[in-house]
């Protein structure tokens, strides 16, 4: 019998970015707190977020000023919560590109997606309104892609990063190709499937138009969704409505800690680092939501790479084996040895990046990048003291230096070793 789900804390969109960040009575004590191996921190004040790793709902306060709130909706003829404007969606960014899933039609761990233009994908939600299709406008990057072709500046900057998530990482990179900031469109009843945010970042969503059923579960729980508990690999749990637990035998232990909420509209949710979560859209909804990262969930980021690093050395330990036989067979001696390893490694990253959407170069390309003070986003009063980013840094790259990777690959040194020049300026 499912427990009665527990759930999260609803805060005001008031909240300073201390107060999220390490809580109100200990503004001051982010160097004494206990860190766990994935750097949780076992904050003794429950009553923050960020450092504590915990989900919390916003109040619409946070973004109300949000010009997308007054040009993308229209009044219900009910007067009840108001409705998307299609017509002005299509008109304003109908040329953009974006990717439309069929909620239908399970792929593998995800849905079956079309690429197609905003305008299509806008003509395919109001058409399925009348039919039993559910598609879903997914991960359309409505900020690039804005920067170009509009006039209005309300059309161009529809919204601003809330203040306390602006200490983002992710989407302060060098390379233009990254970006996780996102748009979401949904007729009501299209979702998304189970998972986990990419490189167990960050994320927070903000609903400008209707209301979702979010269901989150504890980093703990994920074994406890995979069909083999103890294989990393194995398939996880799609739709948490239609589960069988007959193959998910981990199912009703963890659904014990399974967090159901109601997001309303104008409301935004903080999902934690590594925290499973399928969402659900109960009315036609139209969201926005980053993924994001700083040097608080570095180390989650750090050990999420570590994991798929190791994931893919064990999937193909035969080119490994290959590749060792084939050096000693060509009578090779200390170099010839290093020869090999660098190739392995050049292959492991290779297949990491295609896996995981970034390999280590670029994973310390980021940290460097956003270390170095001229490319700061956040002010000082929006990210943690200079000290705990430095301590946080360092022990992700007090680590990094004993790996294979660190002294057979020049390319990644280099980046690592500026970082460690880069950390004295802090
Ligand atoms: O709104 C959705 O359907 C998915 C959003 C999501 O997974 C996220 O914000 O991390
Ligand atoms: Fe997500």
């Amino acid at each position: 019998m499912p427990n009665t789900p527990l759930d999260i804390d609803r805060i005001n969109g008031d909240i300073t970015y201390q107060e999220f960040l390490v809580g109100f009575y200990f503004p001051r004590m982010q160097f004494h707190l206990t860190v766990d191996d994935n750097g949780i921190v076992n904050c003794l004040n429950k009553d923050s977020y960020l450092l504590p790793n915990r989900p919390c709902l916003i109040s619409p306060s946070l973004t109300s000023s949000w010009p997308c709130f007054r040009h993308w909706t229209v009044q219900s003829p009910s007067g009840s919560d108001p409705l998307p404007n299609w017509q002005y969606l299509s008109e304003t960014y109908g040329a953009q590109e974006v990717s439309v899933a069929d909620c239908n039609t399970r792929d593998f761990s995800d849905q079956k997606r079309t690429s197609m233009s905003v305008a299509q994908g806008i003509e395919t939600v109001v058409d399925a309104k009348s039919s039993q299709n559910l598609p879903y406008i997914k991960d359309w990057h409505l900020v690039l892609q804005s920067r170009t072709g509009l006039s209005n500046e309300h059309d161009k900057i529809p919204y601003e990063t809330p203040k306390i998530f602006r200490d983002d990482w992710l989407n302060n990179s060098c390379s233009q190709a990254d970006d996780f900031r996102f748009c979401y469109v949904g007729v009501s009843g299209s979702f998304t499937p189970l998972h986990r945010d990419v490189y167990a970042s960050y994320s927070w969503s903000t609903n400008v138009v209707g209301v979702k059923i979010w269901r989150l579960f504890p980093p703990e729980t994920a074994p406890l969704l995979r069909k083999f508990p103890s294989n990393r690999r194995s398939e996880g749990i799609y739709d948490v409505r239609t589960v069988d637990p007959s193959i998910f035998t981990g199912w009703e232990e963890a659904q014990r800690t399974m967090v159901v909420i109601r997001q309303n509209p104008g409301e935004t949710i903080f999902i934690p680092s590594n925290w499973y979560h399928q969402v659900e859209n109960i009315t036609d909804c139209i969201s926005l939501n980053h993924n994001w990262c700083n040097s608080v969930n570095l180390p989650c980021l750090y050990a999420a790479m570590k994991d798929e690093v190791e994931e893919v050395s064990a999937a193909i330990s035969d080119v490994k084996d290959m590749m060792m036989r084939h050096a000693s067979g060509g009578g090779g001696g200390g170099d010839d040895d290093k020869g090999w390893q660098v190739d392995w490694l050049r292959e492991v990253d290779k297949l990491v990046k295609i896996d995981a959407g970034w390999g280590w170069e670029h994973f310390f390309q980021m940290i460097e990048f956003n270390i170095t003070a001229k490319t700061v986003v956040a002010p000082g009063y929006l990210r943690p003291a200079d000290r705990f980013v430095r301590e946080r840094v360092c022990g992700v790259v007090e680590d990094f230096v004993t790996r294979d990777e660190y002294a057979l690959l020049p390319e990644v040194k280099l980046v690592v070793d500026r970082i460690l020049t880069a950390l004295f300026a802090i």
